[in-house]
């Protein structure tokens, strides 16, 4: 059966990974599944036949026969139990994977969001650069956690998972602001996670599409 993703038709961030689409691919990659990419406008995202698939219109979404889905948790996690690579078999270890994936997201990737609106909606706004030590404040204080939690280790737990996949996902996004590099051993993290070679198929094809549509 056919794999169809959605990704933007032009990326804002020019496709450097940003993109959530970014987290689908490198799980399709990892687990060696080729798929599809049908690529959406910002105004097509907003249409009928794009909100049947996604209630928020946003990309990305997955398709595979009668099945349709969003949110990269869900997807990721979708692929991860169908296809080995991504999922520990010990049913302990996997269920810990799955604890990091949701720790990325519902956890680490909030403050993350939340430094990436005060900087690019908010930025503007008279209060906004009182605010933004605290906002800046909220992202350290999890890093803080985060970092000796992973210690010297290579992945989060054992061997590299759809949890590490996620968390390298989240944690890459704050790069441009300075913060990963006040933590040397999450940076190490990400740079591990960015240099997977499904990790760089996935950035190569998102960024060609990207490059192709300038
Ligand atoms: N929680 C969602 C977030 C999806 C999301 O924010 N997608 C962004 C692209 S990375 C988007 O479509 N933004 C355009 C919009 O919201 O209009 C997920 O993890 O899939």
């Amino acid at each position: 059966m056919t794999i169809i993703i959605t990704a933007f038709e032009r990326s804002p961030d020019g496709g450097k990974g940003l993109a959530r689409d970014t987290r689908v691919r490198w799980a399709l990659e990892e687990v060696g599944q080729p798929y599809e990419v049908r690529l959406v406008s910002f105004q097509a995202m907003k249409e009928p036949a794009h909100l049947a698939l996604h209630p928020f219109g946003q990309i990305p979404t997955y398709e595979e026969g009668d099945l349709a889905l969003f949110e990269t948790g869900a997807i990721v996690l979708h692929i991860a139990e169908r296809h080995a690579g991504l999922l520990p078999d010990d049913a302990n270890a996997r269920a810990r994977a799955i604890t990091w994936l949701f720790a990325a997201l519902n956890t680490v990737e909030p403050p993350i969001l939340e430094l990436a609106n005060a900087k690019l909606l908010e930025g503007d706004r008279p209060w906004s650069e009182e605010r933004m030590p605290l906002v800046r404040d909220r992202v350290r204080d999890r890093l803080k956690q985060l970092c000796p939690r992973l210690g010297d280790a290579e992945w989060l737990d054992g061997a590299f998972s759809a949890g590490d996949l996620m968390m390298v996902s989240v944690l890459l996004r704050l790069r441009a602001s300075g913060l990963l590099n006040e933590f040397p051993g999450l940076a190490d993290y990400v740079a591990r996670g960015e240099a997977r070679p499904a990790y760089k198929r996935a950035f190569d094809s998102q960024l060609a599409v990207n490059t192709a549509s300038r």
